[in-house]
């Protein structure tokens, strides 16, 4: 079974790990999550966290860490204990998405993302000529992901476009009842084989 909110877990906030390559929009994204506001970021070197609550109700801490070349190699060190983990993919940035990809089935085969759900964002859906979700999904590797349940996502940490929607899904991963996401767009969702569900939208 996955790592899920188990009895012992429930004694303290869930713990959601937030990757992605720099400039994706992890800090924005946490600060829009946390106060509404779209707030100027700079690189962050090392992490930022903050408390968080699913509209469900699901208390959890969100680690937002960096995402530079140089500190990647730390990524495992926060991937202990972990309860989901959002992706952060930045939809206008095409050149980079296969380094994207790389780190993140580089993060996946990380012994503690065994049975881990995944949420992977396609951040930036405001700019112009961003990629739509299932696009980019199409553009991901599909090795270490296609052992994993993992949701595919559109936002905007600018405008919050799809925020509520994505509190919404993580309170469900966290409360394992992920085969329950709301209905009104195309799941993107899946288990192993799961390209069939991008493939239909
Ligand atoms: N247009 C737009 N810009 C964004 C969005 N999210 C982040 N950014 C911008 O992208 C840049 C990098 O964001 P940041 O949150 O620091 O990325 P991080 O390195 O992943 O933490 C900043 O200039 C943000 O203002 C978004 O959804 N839309
Ligand atoms: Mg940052």
């Amino acid at each position: 079974m996955g790592k899920l909110i188990s009895k012992d877990r429930r004694k303290r906030d869930a713990r959601v790990v937030m990757l992605g390559l720099d400039l994706a929009g992890k800090s924005t994204l946490l600060y829009k999550l946390k106060s509404g506001q779209a707030v100027e970021t700079c690189p962050t070197v090392g992490f930022n966290v903050e408390s968080l609550q699913t509209p469900c109700g699901v208390s959890f801490t969100l680690w937002d860490i960096g995402g530079q070349g140089s500190l990647r190699p730390s990524w495992p060190d926060y991937l202990e204990d972990t309860d989901t983990l959002i992706f952060v993919l930045d939809s206008t940035d095409t050149a980079r998405l296969p380094e994207a990809a790389a780190a993140l089935e580089d993060a996946l085969s990380h012994p503690g993302m065994a049975g881990i759900p995944i949420l992977l964002l396609a951040n930036k859906q405001d700019m112009p000529g961003a990629l739509a979700p299932a696009e980019l999904g199409e553009k991901l590797c599909w090795g270490q992901l296609a052992r994993h349940r993992w949701v595919l996502r559109g936002c905007s940490a600018h405008t919050g476009q799809g925020l509520q929607e994505v509190l919404a899904i993580l309170g469900l991963l966290l409360r394992g009842l992920e085969q329950s996401f709301p209905s009104q767009e195309q799941p993107f969702t899946g288990l192993v084989g799961s390209r069939q569900a991008l493939e239909q939208t």
